[in-house]
């Protein structure tokens, strides 16, 4: 069945990509509406080789769109969804806005794919680094069980969109030169401080929350029990970011709540929907933000048996931000959507 499909932001990062993953994965679209804020009115982006104007993001732009793929950010998507959805549309949102609403569902169709079909109106993709991590804990949830993750991210600047890419690009070139460094963007756009990213490693993605965590971090918390409908799944994050464009990477200890070899571990990993194991560190076989870039599967490697306690597992888990953490998610959304 073929939709009109809207894509939001689609001058940004994720947006670009969503419109590559429309493509390669030959999205039935009917009619593509691109949509982004004034200021890209009248731009051409390419797609399926042909020339499509941008048009201003506004309520009546939904009119006869089945299907609205949402990530220019959470303000926008507040205003626009339910305008959106008024107007017939299924809107599957990256942002934050909706994601822990009780009627909204947040999916990762490897875990819970199921609940799709009990959207009314809107289906929330997740924080990116909550997607990679839930695709790998998946098999071991299902497998061993857990109730105890802790998590440190490595995450790249492109989570903060295209003008942090170029942030970073400029501030390498500046440290080189020895110029004066340029710093607007990091560690988090609207707030007043900004820090160097280039050759360094910022401890904050997100704003600060009243405990002492970042946003980021209690996404990753609350998303997790949210997306295996598991309220006993505590996760602590640490979340953390370092000057890679693209891929975020993590590093996941979990304990789990059988005793467990290695090698069954692995299998689960290996046999897992959307699971690539790179796992041989003896021969240096690891995944990296360089090798995920622009693939849309989550790549483990360095699974090892805690040296601590006796269930504890860790592992790294890398994957392209901008696809599986965000637009690949949504286009898989979009497939199941359009399957109904
Ligand atoms: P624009 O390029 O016109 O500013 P990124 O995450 O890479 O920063 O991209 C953000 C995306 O969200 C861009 O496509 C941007 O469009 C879009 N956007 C930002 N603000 C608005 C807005 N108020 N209304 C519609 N789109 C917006
Ligand atoms: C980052 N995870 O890397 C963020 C970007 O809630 O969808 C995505 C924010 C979100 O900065």
């Amino acid at each position: 069945k073929e939709a009109t499909v809207a894509v939001l932001g689609a001058t940004g990062a994720v947006g670009e990509q969503i419109l590559r993953n429309l493509e390669k994965r030959s999205f039935p679209v009917k009619e593509l509406r691109l949509l982004a804020s004034p200021r890209s009115v009248g731009k051409k982006i390419r797609f399926n080789g042909e020339e499509v104007s941008v048009q201003e993001a506004k309520p009546e732009a939904f009119e006869g769109v089945d299907i609205a793929l949402f990530s220019a950010g959470g303000s926008v998507s507040e205003s626009l969804a339910p305008e959106a959805v008024k107007r017939g549309a299924v809107v599957v949102d990256n942002t934050n806005a909706f994601r822990m609403n009780a009627d909204v569902p947040l999916v990762v169709p490897e875990v819970n794919k199921d609940q799709i079909k009990q959207h009314k109106g809107i289906i929330a993709n997740p924080n990116c680094s909550t997607i990679q991590m839930v695709v790998a804990l998946k098999p071991l949830y299902d497998r061993f069980g857990f109730e105890r993750v802790i998590v440190s991210t490595y995450q790249a600047v492109s989570g903060s969109g295209a003008k942090a890419i170029e942030e970073l690009n400029n501030q390498s070139r500046a440290a080189l030169d020895g110029q004066e460094i340029p710093k607007e963007i990091m560690p988090v756009g609207k707030l007043n401080k900004h820090y160097q990213i280039a050759f360094n490693t910022l401890p904050q993605c997100d704003v600060a929350q009243e405990n002492g965590f970042t946003l980021e971090e209690m996404k990753m918390t609350r998303e997790t029990k949210k997306i295996f409908g598991d309220d006993q799944i505590g996760v602590t994050a640490t979340c953390v970011r370092v000057p890679v464009q693209r891929g975020h990477s993590e590093s996941v200890y979990v304990e789990l709540n059988r005793d467990f070899d290695l090698e069954e571990v692995r299998q689960a990993l290996r046999e897992a929907e959307g699971v690539v194991l790179e796992d041989d560190i003896q021969n240096q076989v690891y995944p990296t933000p360089l090798d995920a870039t622009g693939r849309d599967e989550v790549f483990v490697g360095r699974v090892r048996k805690d040296v601590v306690h006796p269930r504890g597992l860790n592992f790294w888990v890398v994957s392209d931000n901008l696809l599986k953490g965000a637009a690949t998610n949504a286009v898989q959304i979009a497939e199941y959507l359009v399957q109904k």
